[in-house]
């Protein structure tokens, strides 16, 4: 359905009810799919909905990103990934183990892991994940989070075999810095969520991101 992973990841809008009005949830997305984005991680945290909303919610997100092509990941919710169809699952260190995941999951798909040092980075690659999750910069989106410092974080993309995708604080003024890296792609919420014009911002963010990566 996509290219290729490292292509898939140029752009990773993830989702947060919590930026816009609900009935703007799947139209933003839209807005961001239709300007390029080349990723969907749909990840929700709000505590507003029970499951049979985030189902139904799913349903029309699958729906959606089929429709331009683009991969669906769920963030830690392996039943509502399978429920929906969608393309895989990102995980992160206090979630289900990779291995107990990746053996339930009915073939193929795609696993990313959120990693913070070598250790994580290391295990993740030998469970079968296919590409890594890293915190770039500074952000209040997510509690109980901190970035990993710039000279490990280029240390980890050095070492390692999978695609990196940085996130936390990643907006288009300092996305070619993880570029530069070595990671192949970013992932967003408030540059695309509380942006004044979702359209512009996400096109703004990707051009900068393909300007860095040149031809990789
Ligand atoms: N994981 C690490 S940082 C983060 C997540 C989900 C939040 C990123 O949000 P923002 O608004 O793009 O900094
Ligand atoms: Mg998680």
């Amino acid at each position: 359905m996509y290219k290729s992973i490292n292509a898939a990841m140029s752009l990773c809008l993830v989702t947060d009810a919590g930026f816009r009005p609900a009935d703007e949830f799947l139209s933003t997305v839209e807005t961001a799919l239709k300007n390029g984005a080349t990723m969907v991680q749909y990840r929700e945290k709000s505590g507003r909905y029970c499951d049979k909303e985030i189902y139904d919610r799913g349903i029309e997100l699958v729906t959606l990103c089929h429709r331009f092509g683009v991969p669906l990941v769920v963030d830690d919710r392996l039943d509502i990934a399978m429920a929906i169809g969608a393309d895989g699952l990102h995980i992160g260190q206090n979630d289900l183990p990779l291995p107990v995941a990746k053996q339930i999951w009915p073939e193929g798909g795609i696993f990313g892991v959120s990693v913070a040092d070598l250790r994580e980075m290391r295990l993740a690659q030998e469970q079968g994940a296919d590409y890594l999750g890293v915190g770039a910069f500074p952000t209040t989106t997510k509690k109980d989070y901190s970035n990993v410092e710039a000279k490990l974080l280029s240390s980890m993309v050095k070492e390692s075999s999978l695609p990196m995708m940085a996130i936390g604080g990643i907006q288009a003024e300092n996305a070619s810095i993880p570029i530069g890296w070595g990671c192949v792609g970013v992932a967003v919420i408030s540059a695309i969520w509380k942006a004044p014009d979702p359209a512009v911002a996400t096109r703004h963010i990707l051009e900068t991101v393909r300007k860095a990566k040149g031809d990789r």
